[in-house]
């Protein structure tokens, strides 16, 4: 009785009740908090808060510590709504992070002004329960995978095809056949985070039938430099929000400007030891290791690939790699070469593909012609390409998107299109405004772009199975 009368009392503090209706049943809690400071200055320092649900489930959450010097103040923060009043700061879960299963992390972080010390906070609460982990001020390990041996639906993209590996020039599934994946990409997920979401992940796999979502994560233009430990997670939570649906996720490390992979070659490695470690046990991921080289030699972004490739495949050996070409992913064309500077000093490892972009409003017959020629040599996958222009934007070129996506269809080189988000621009698949709203499968939300490509991704796929 007395075990009884404390769990109650344990519900109400965590409910914030003072007076209990009826006994609700006894709901697990606790919860872990591992703070960090990863950066300070003069009057100025940055922290990472990463929050561990130890308790059941929950949808909808808040933390809340103090700041114990007068002087600490909140000046802003990420990955969820933040808040202070007095030393109390308060942190409530966004779109993409309110619900943590058991086990599972949410990766909040801010930067905040102090005058004198700066101690570190105290008194973390989860919904009022007292997060009695530790808490910690050492580099968090990656975060653990929630579900590392998910089962996913019969009958879904990566229920049918399991892990996939290049054979010969193809993509093959689990039986050893070549496939085509066809799905979309995000636009850069610093800018369009809130088009991720459950409603519009259901709309992707459920209504356009999609094999595949490309992440996007950016690591410049307020990308990944940015914040490495948000961004490293918000690219976790979107991989198992593909993977519950049975949608493959493509990893791309938005390289784009400046244009040398190199320049961020400490960055590729840390960022991929953490998520090829995180996601090894996974079927559905691919990496893609440099979105758009450009202004540089075949060579150079070669010795990159041979450098981020080895970290990968220590982490998760059996996953494919995607490897961005010269001219923007071009293989070449769009710096005067071709094809066969690839063909003929290929990057040393196996299980890779090439990435090939185009924009059907830009890049036409001549490209068309190298994709060909490239296909019979080269595995190819198109990570990225626009129905427009190569800005992103301008008028939908139907007759040359269809002349390419039936060559991609006939070469079963998989794609995914830029962009599924409600971007003011050509590219986009939605209206603007759609990602404020609920409705992702209305034709009224579709773009010119968005209805051309899901009439053509939500074909049967007739993936084989033996
Ligand atoms: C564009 C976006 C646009 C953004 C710009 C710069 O559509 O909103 O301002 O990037 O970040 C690519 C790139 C991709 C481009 C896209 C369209 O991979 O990042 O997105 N594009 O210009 N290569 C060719 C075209």
């Amino acid at each position: 009785m007395k075990r009884f009368v404390a769990l109650l009392a344990t519900c109400a503090t965590a409910l914030g009740l003072t007076a209990l209706a009826s006994p609700p049943a006894a709901a697990a809690t606790g919860c872990k908090v591992d703070y960090t400071i990863t950066n300070q200055w003069q009057g100025g320092f940055q922290a990472g808060v990463k929050v561990t649900n130890l308790g059941d489930p929950v949808t909808g959450w808040t933390l809340k510590f103090t700041l114990p010097d007068a002087g600490q103040k909140v000046v802003q923060g990420w990955n969820a709504t933040w808040s202070q009043s007095g030393s109390t700061v308060s942190a409530a879960g966004v779109d993409w992070n309110r619900t943590l299963a058991t086990g599972a992390a949410a990766d909040l972080g801010f930067t905040g002004s102090f005058t004198g010390a700066n101690p570190k906070p105290t008194a973390f609460t989860l919904n009022g329960v007292a997060c009695t982990g530790s808490v910690g001020g050492e580099e968090p390990p990656p975060d653990p995978d929630p579900n590392p041996n998910p089962n996913p639906g019969t009958g879904t993209p990566v229920g049918i095809n399991g892990q996939l590996h290049v054979c010969g020039v193809n993509l093959c599934n689990q039986y050893n056949r070549p496939i085509q994946l066809r799905g979309m990409s995000t636009h850069g997920i610093q800018w369009f985070s809130k088009c991720y979401n459950n409603a519009s992940l259901d709309a992707l796999a459920k209504d356009w039938k999609s094999d595949l979502f490309r992440v996007a994560m950016y690591v410049q233009e307020g990308g990944y430099e940015t914040d490495p430990a948000g961004f490293t997670s918000r690219v976790n939570s979107l991989v198992d929000m593909a993977e519950a649906r049975g949608m493959y996720a493509m990893i791309d490390f938005h390289t784009l400007t400046p244009g040398d992979p190199n320049y961020n070659l400490e960055r590729a490695k840390t960022f991929f030891k953490s998520v090829a470690t995180r996601n090894a046990a996974k079927k559905n991921v691919i990496y893609e290791i440099a979105n758009e080289p450009n202004g540089v030699s075949w060579a150079a972004i070669k010795s990159y690939a041979e450098q981020v490739i080895p970290v990968i495949r220590a982490a998760d050996p059996d996953a494919v790699v995607i490897v961005g070409t010269r001219g923007w992913s071009s293989l070449g064309v769009s710096d005067g070469s071709n094809e066969t500077e690839v063909v003929n000093n290929p990057v040393n490892a196996t299980n890779i593909m090439y990435a090939f972009h185009f924009y059907a409003a830009s890049h036409q017959d001549a490209y068309r012609a190298a994709v060909s020629r490239a296909a019979t040599k080269l595995p190819l996958f198109v990570t990225e390409f626009g129905t427009v222009t190569y800005t992103g934007g301008g008028a939908v070129d139907q007759a040359s998107s269809k002349a390419w996506l039936d060559l991609l269809d006939q070469h079963k080189i998989g794609y995914a299109n830029w962009t599924y988000s409600d971007a003011n621009e050509g590219s986009a698949a939605f209206k603007p405004g759609t990602c404020n709203g609920t409705d992702y499968s209305s034709s009224a939300v579709l773009t010119e772009s968005g209805a051309l490509l899901k009439s053509r991704i939500s074909t049967p796929d007739a993936f084989p199975t033996s």
